[in-house]
């Protein structure tokens, strides 16, 4: 496999109720990866719309992700933040992907499982075909690292399929076309941290989510202080003090679940966590998660407030981000026409 540069691509979804989830899965560690990496952070859109959304409300979500990404820290001079739609080379190359991809392999992921229910039939064609978009996005650019949730893991298992075929599929081409021996990197899931996969506050077995009907199961980005503090206190735990010892967390999914939180939030780890607070009760670590929750959620918060009261300033930042995710797309994607073998206009 030749050396492809490295560059990371990530997305989240505007489609509401940004959480501490996503916060500390994803766009926690995106900031961090601005130090080391070339990095592109993507508000998918397109992706929203495999499931029904409020015209008026998907443009607020829009600026509300990207608000958050800025207000968690990303910041728009160094990496790219645009949004899904301005940069037309993601559904073009969704297409030649769908055409690439098998179907056995799409009727193995669970999230489509999960997310069509019972009502398969009904699902939209795009809910299917959320996996194949995103191998596209994150190949458009031939991003080599994707930091994500647990979740993902699976749609990222896809990519990497997508990506050795195709680079199978069109291997006399792509070295005619002097691209070596792959066109395509085999990315890397950047998955881990103790905050992987945060789990829901009122049952430590379900994935914190922005679709829980309950609030008061997971909090939002934009939760002021005394949200925070209730939903922390209301938190389900089980009747142990917190152990000394990571063993100890076993078969106890909320302690655990809040013990990753707190590592999480103050950059410790679990066994860092358990060094202070073993043998504490729920009503003191939960009093300290509230502090910590607040110290680090509440300026993040506020920030976003800030920055959604100007429209003006969040779609300026999104189409100069566009303008240059298309400017390494383009090309990119130019070249994939090539080697599949259209015609360009000349
Ligand atoms: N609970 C979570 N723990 C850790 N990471 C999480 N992510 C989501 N939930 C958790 C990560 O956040 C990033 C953006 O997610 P998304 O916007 O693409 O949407 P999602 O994964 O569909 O988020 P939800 O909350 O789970 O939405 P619903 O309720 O619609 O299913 C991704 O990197 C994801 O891994």
């Amino acid at each position: 496999m030749p050396a492809f540069k490295e560059l990371v691509f990530s997305g989240v979804q505007p489609t509401g109720n940004l959480h501490l989830g996503n916060y500390l899965g994803a766009i926690k560690r995106f900031v961090a990866m601005q130090a080391q990496f070339d990095c592109l952070y993507c508000v998918v859109d397109l992706h929203a719309i495999t499931v029904w959304q409020d015209p008026a409300e998907l443009t607020r979500q829009i600026r509300e992700v990207t608000a958050a990404f800025l207000a968690a820290g990303i910041d728009p001079a160094r990496s790219v933040v645009f949004n899904q739609s301005q940069v037309p080379q993601h559904a073009e190359l969704a297409w030649i992907f769908n055409c690439v991809a098998r179907l056995g392999w799409l009727n193995r992921m669970t999230q489509f499982k999960e997310k069509a229910g019972k009502d398969r039939e009904n699902a939209s064609v795009g809910l299917y075909d959320y996996p194949v978009l995103m191998a596209a996005d994150i190949l458009a650019y031939r991003a080599t690292h994707v930091p994500v949730g647990e979740d993902q893991k699976q749609h990222l298992e896809l990519t990497r399929d997508i990506a050795q075929k195709f680079n199978n599929d069109f291997a006399g081409a792509i070295a005619e076309q002097g691209h070596g021996e792959a066109f395509f990197p085999i990315t890397e899931p950047l998955i881990g941290g103790p905050a992987a996969r945060v789990m829901s506050l009122r049952d430590g077995t379900k994935k914190m989510s922005k679709s829980d009907p309950s609030d008061y199961s997971r909090i939002n980005l934009t939760d002021d202080s005394d949200a925070i503090a209730q939903k922390v206190r209301k938190a389900k735990t089980d009747a142990e003090p917190l152990p000394s010892e990571i063993a100890g967390l076993e078969k106890r999914p909320e302690a655990d679940n809040l013990v990753g939180i707190f590592a999480a939030l103050s950059d410790a780890t679990r066994e860092d966590v358990l060094r202070d607070y073993g043998g504490a009760q729920f009503s003191a670590f939960k009093g300290a998660l509230v502090d910590l929750a607040v110290a680090k959620l509440g300026p993040i918060g506020a920030e976003m407030q800030r920055l959604v009261a100007d429209p003006g300033h969040i779609d300026a930042v999104l189409a100069d981000g566009a303008a240059r995710a298309e400017a390494i797309a383009a090309p990119n994607i130019a070249a994939v026409k090539d080697i599949v073998g259209f015609v360009r206009r000349r």
